[in-house]
This record gives C-alpha cells, sequence and structure tokens, in this order.
C-alpha cells in the first residue's frame, strides 16, 4: 500500500507511535509518506520506502495565526496525487482529520478519492476535542473518517460519550514495542551504571499539568528517605519549573537529574529500577509501556487507560490520583524486595511483549487500513 501519515512532529506519544509504525510499515514493504511540518523526531534520516514532505504553512503579515490546518490540507492532496496514495492516517484527530477531509473533498471534486483513517491518542478527545471551540469539529471529522482506532478501550468509551457517537465503530488497536528495542539486556553494558548501589527511578514525560510532576518529585522524597535512590527525570515542557522546585523546597534537588529531551529512551529505561506515573489522566502511557518491555516496574494511578497497560500487583502497582503516600508505600515495597521486584520485573518484559508486541499491533493495522480500503 502507498500510505499517508500525518502526526505531530515534536515530541509526544502519539508522533513517537505514528513513526514506529511508518518505519514498521516501511520494513513489511509497503510504501510510507510523512506529511507533517518537521522530520517527525523517532524517524531516521534515510530509511528505505520512507518519504517525508514538508508542510511550509508560509507568512504573511495578516495572519496572526497562519492556517497551517489549510496548508496541511494542501500538502496532503498533492502528495495523494504525485504519490498515487491509497490512504491517509492521521494520528491525533486535531487538526489532521480535519485537513484529511478537506483534501478528500478537494480530491472527490476532481474525480479521484483517498480514504482517510483517524487514530485518536489521548488529549484529542479528553481535553481539546470537549473545548468548545473544537468540539464540533472534532465531532464532524471523526464522524467522517473512514475507520477510526483509538489506543485504548478508555478512550474508545470516552470517544463515545464525548461525542456521542455511540454508532461509531472505534477499533481498539494498542500503542506497541519493537522488544528488540526495548530490552535490558541490550544495553547492560554499555550504559555508566551508579556505583554505590542506589536506586534509580524514572519518569518521562512532556512536563504538562496532566502528568502531575510534583507528584512525581513528592513521591520520590518519600522513597528517598528511606532508600539511598536518585530520580531521573526524562522530557521537558511547562511543569518543569515545578518539579525543579518541588525538589529543592523538598531538599531532594541534588539527587534529581532533568535531562531534558532525549529522542532515545531505551539505553536509560535499561538502567531504572523504577518507573512513576501518577499522571491525572492518560489514555495509554505509551512511556509506561516502554518502561514495562525495559522490565521496570510501572507505580502510577489508576487513571484512564492506564490500568490496561499496568496489571495492578503484578507488573507495577496503582493508586488513586494524588495519593503519593500510597504510591510511595508501593515503591519501597518494590525496591525493598529483590525477591518481587525481580518477579515484577520479568512479569512486565514478558507481558508487554506479549501483549503489546510491534509485529501482532502493526499486522492490525494493516488490516484495519486493508478493512477501510474494501
Ligand atoms: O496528550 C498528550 O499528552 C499527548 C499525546 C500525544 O500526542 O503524544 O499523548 C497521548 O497519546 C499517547 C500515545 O498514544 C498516549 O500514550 C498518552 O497516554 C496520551 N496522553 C494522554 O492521554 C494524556
Amino acid at each position: 500500500m502507498n500510505i499517508g501519515i500525518t502526526c505531530y512532529p515534536t515530541y509526544g506519544g502519539s508522533g513517537a507511535v505514528a513513526t514506529e509504525l511508518g518505519i514498521a510499515l516501511a520494513r513489511r514493504g509497503h510504501e510510507v509518506h510523512f506529511i507533517t511540518y518537521q522530520q517527525p523526531f523517532r524517524l531516521p534520516a534515510f530509511f528505505p520506502r520512507i518519504y517525508f514532505h514538508e508542510v511550509d504553512v508560509g507568512r504573511y503579515p495578516l495572519f496572526e495565526f497562519p492556517p497551517y490546518d489549510l496548508a496541511l490540507a494542501v500538502r496532503m492532496h498533492e502528495v495523494v496525487l504525485s504519490h498515487k496514495l491509497d490512504l491517509l492516517h492521521c494520528h491525533y484527530a486535531i487538526p489532521h482529520a480535519t485537513s484529511a477531509w478537506i483534501a478528500r473533498e478537494m480530491l472527490r471534486a476532481q474525480g479521484s478519492d483517498i480514504k482517510v483513517l483517524t487514530t485518536l491518542h489521548g488529549t484529542d478527545i479528553t481535553i481539546v476535542g470537549q473545548d468548545p471551540s473544537f468540539h464540533a469539529i472534532t465531532k464532524f471529522s471523526i464522524e467522517r473518517s473512514d475507520g477510526l482506532s483509538a489506543v485504548s478501550s478508555f478512550l474508545q468509551a470516552e470517544t463515545q460519550s464525548a461525542f456521542g457517537c455511540t454508532a461509531c465503530r472505534i477499533e481498539v488497536i494498542p500503542n506497541f514495542i519493537d522488544p528488540a528495542v526495548y530490552d535490558r539486556e541490550r544495553y547492560k553494558n554499555e550504559l555508566p551504571q551508579l556505583d554505590d548501589g542506589r536506586k534509580v527511578l524514572m519518569h518521562i514525560s512532556n512536563f504538562r499539568p496532566v502528568k502531575r510532576v510534583r507528584d512525581v518529585v513528592q513521591v520520590f522524597a518519600k522513597v528517598h528517605a528511606e532508600v539511598p535512590s536518585v530520580l531521573v527525570m526524562v522530557g521537558d515542557g511547562p511543569d518543569r519549573v515545578d518539579a525543579e522546585q518541588e525538589a529543592r523546597e523538598l531538599g531532594v534537588e541534588r539527587d534529581v537529574y532533568f535531562l531534558g529531551k532525549i529522542d532515545q529512551v531505551a539505553p536509560l529505561l535499561a538502567a531504572a529500577d523504577l518507573f512513576l506515573l501518577p499522571t491525572s489522566r492518560e489514555s495509554f502511557g505509551l512511556s509506561a509501556l516502554e518502561a514495562l518491555a525495559s522490565g521496570v516496574p510501572v507505580v502510577g494511578t489508576d487513571a484512564g487507560g492506564l490500568p490496561e497497560v499496568v496489571q495492578d500487583g503484578v507488573t507495577g502497582a496503582l493508586c488513586p490520583v494524588g495519593d503519593v503516600d500510597g504510591m510511595a508505600k508501593a515503591a519501597l515495597s518494590i525496591l525493598r524486595d529483590p525477591g518481587k521486584w525481580e518477579a515484577m520485573s520479568r512479569a512486565a518484559a514478558a507481558d508487554a511483549r506479549v501483549r503489546y508486541s510491534m509485529d501482532a499491533v502493526v499486522a492490525r493495522y494493516e488490516a484495519f487500513y486493508e478493512t477501510a480500503l474494501k
């Protein structure tokens, strides 16, 4: 198939998933065209059968807000025609599914056609899509898609209730990992380990309010008071300053490392003992899955779709949102008991491979495309 993929190319789970999917599809012989405003962050500079088409928004003094959605629709229309695409796969509804709908209308006016498939990732439904400024267009765009998928059952149900589209067929196709990449053993001898036996707690996110990064630091401070440990914070975003301040206020700043944005997190995860994700709402939690696949138990919240990914008591521990004491207690009980940690680490790596292995999930996307094309 000739497949167009549009996603947010900068940091974020949806861009990571879209890119890994594109690479996997190209490996399986499909031709993949990324149509975005920037080279996706996990995309290698060159990869056979993968093409990158930059969307240039242009600048004109009249436009206080350059119309990216329109420039994207025009680029989609052009790439579909010039590369004979079979379908456009939009990751994150806003504005990608809307631009794809416009492109499809333009094509139809010329007697041509294209299938539009949309994968819902999270805040496109739970936050942005429910904002009154975007609700109607989100509903319209997802209802006009030829195929819809959501990354978790939680997000499927949330979409149906928030947009009243109980008749919409939304397939649940979860996120996935490449087991060869998220492999603790692979990086064992590559990483400088802490030479004093301190435990490594890790958090990876875009540091937005929904991630509750102050809770991450608070949980860590409680663990740190009992068990020698460090906290590694990967990523960046608006609440990074808050997390730094929390670390200073709690007097743990010398043991909290802020690494900023890092593209390839697998080597880091392989050095972690515990992953923290005290999110207030998460449709899936790709970083948690990447941690599990790396044999890192996850301590987080029972919010949104996270309980679908993390098996409470088996591959990690889940507590109510804001229950810092509960999460710290759970973290300590795992870290202090080597037998328990080992069992959880093994279960996490195995479960990620059984339920979220790349080959099986990518095959489901191929079937999703084939159904739409029929
Ligand atoms: O909404 C975000 O935080 C960004 C979004 C994205 O586009 O990266 O993340 C969402 O999609 C990820 C990939 O499917 C999921 O793993 C995240 O759980 C989801 N974020 C939220 O639901 C908050």
